[in-house]
């Protein structure tokens, strides 16, 4: 394969794994007088500039610890002895400079798999700062709130280990699992932790 034929194949794939880019909706207010507005604006009320709004596609981010407070990372496809115990986190980036409301987070944790591990949930109450090293995300969680695996409006996370195959652990005002409402405010990261033993 030639040099070029190989950049424009590693660019495809690079493509491929980049987070979708933001959406930019642009918008106009257009006004006349004694006829309807005319486009191009040559009428007798002058329209609005156009408004632009972007849109940015957020991620879920899904990792796995060691069971201390290391923050040591276990990589996806490492083999574990039976019985070993992770802490999963999931978080979500709000880079914008606009709250996220009623976000609303699921992880289905296959029950043959996985043990959940009762009354380990918790999370950073919203508050670790955008971009911050993934150190800072695991250690504001890790030493976080406690949050109850019961569903109700109490907090924002539950676990339902009576579900099957996978028992379902949600965050935020789930339909199935109305725990109080996620809200994460502009250039903050919610993450949430818990633990679970690989069987
Ligand atoms: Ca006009
Ligand atoms: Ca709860
Ligand atoms: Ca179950």
């Amino acid at each position: 394969m030639n040099t070029n034929r190989l950049k424009w194949l590693l660019a495809v794939l690079l493509l491929g794994l980049l987070p979708q880019a933001g959406m930019a909706a642009t918008n106009i207010g257009r006004g006349n007088w004694g006829a309807d507005p005319q486009s191009p604006d040559t009428d007798n009320i002058t329209d609005s500039a156009t408004i632009t709004i972007n849109s940015a596609a957020m991620a879920v981010v899904k990792l796995a610890f060691m069971d201390d407070a290391t923050g040591t990372l276990v990589a996806s496809g490492s083999t574990v002895a039976a019985g070993t115990i992770v802490k999963f986190m999931i978080y979500v980036d709000n880079s914008t400079a606009v709250a996220m409301n009623d976000v609303r987070l699921e992880d289905l944790l296959n029950e043959t798999a996985f043990t959940y591990q009762a009354g380990s949930l918790k999370w950073n109450t919203a508050s670790t700062n955008t971009a911050s090293a993934l150190a800072t995300i695991f250690g504001n969680t890790d030493t976080g709130t406690a949050l109850t695996d019961a569903i109700s409006g109490v907090d924002v996370g539950s676990a339902d280990v009576t579900q099957t195959p996978n028992d379902r652990i949600t965050f935020g005002a789930h339909s199935a699992q109305t725990n109080g409402a996620l809200n994460i405010p502009a250039g903050k990261i919610a993450a949430f932790l818990f633990r679970a033993r690989v069987n």
